[in-house]
């Protein structure tokens, strides 16, 4: 079961908890690696949901337009096939490599990258997990301000989707993805500060 947890931007994200691959809407994306043909942690649990056609279809990927795999950063489209969601947005998140690395646009760009393409694809529905922060080793913390910050950017600019979920696997991380943008949602009130400092 997902659990809506909190709705953000009047409501066209909504940060929520549970198995992504239960999502019933246009699309989730998964957070793949290069090679495309499957991993373990959401990657794998993707592929278990929606049966040995999803293999195929990336291996059909591979053999024709993206026989170099897919970059960081960029996003393919598939069927969801056994899953409730018509589509797979593979995209392929940075490795954390301690910050010096470009790891921030990267994710941005994955984000960034998978929304277009449900926009193209008129998608009014769309589901993340939280891209490179399990395998990958990307700080949860540092990634929620890049991941909310970019979705709120698309959304403000796209009619398309209109609602984009922030699934995470256990409530904890939800929490710790809200507590990571507290300072991002509730800037310290301006007038306040100022007034203190008034003679
Ligand atoms: N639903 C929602 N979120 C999930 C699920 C699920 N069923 N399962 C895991 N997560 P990861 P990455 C969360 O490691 O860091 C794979 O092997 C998980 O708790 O899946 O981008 C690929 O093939 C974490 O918060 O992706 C790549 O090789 C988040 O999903 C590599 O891992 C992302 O964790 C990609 O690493």
């Amino acid at each position: 079961m997902i659990e809506r947890i909190k709705e953000l931007a009047g409501g066209r994200i909504v940060v929520a908890s549970g198995d992504i691959t239960e999502f019933d809407g246009d699309a989730i994306v998964n957070a793949a690696n290069s090679s495309l043909l499957g991993g373990g942690g959401v990657d794998g649990a993707n592929h278990r949901a929606a049966g040995p056609e999803l293999l195929a279809a990336c291996k059909e990927l591979r053999a024709t337009r993206l026989s170099g795999g897919l970059a960081p950063g960029e996003a393919v489209l598939t069927p969801g096939f056994r899953l409730r969601a018509r589509a797979v947005i593979h995209t392929v998140g940075p490795v954390w490599r301690g910050g010096e690395a470009d790891e921030e646009a990267t994710l941005a760009r994955a984000y960034q990258s998978s929304l277009a393409l449900a926009a193209r694809e008129g998608f009014h529905s769309l589901a993340f997990p939280a891209i490179s922060t399990g395998v990958y080793g990307y700080p949860p913390s540092r990634a929620a301000p890049v991941a909310y910050r970019t979705v709120l950017t698309f959304l403000a600019g796209s009619a398309l989707p209109e609602t984009v979920w922030l699934v995470f696997f256990r409530a904890q991380d939800a929490g710790v993805f809200l507590e990571a943008l507290g300072s991002v949602l509730n800037p310290p009130p301006h007038g306040r500060a100022l007034r203190s400092h008034t003679p």
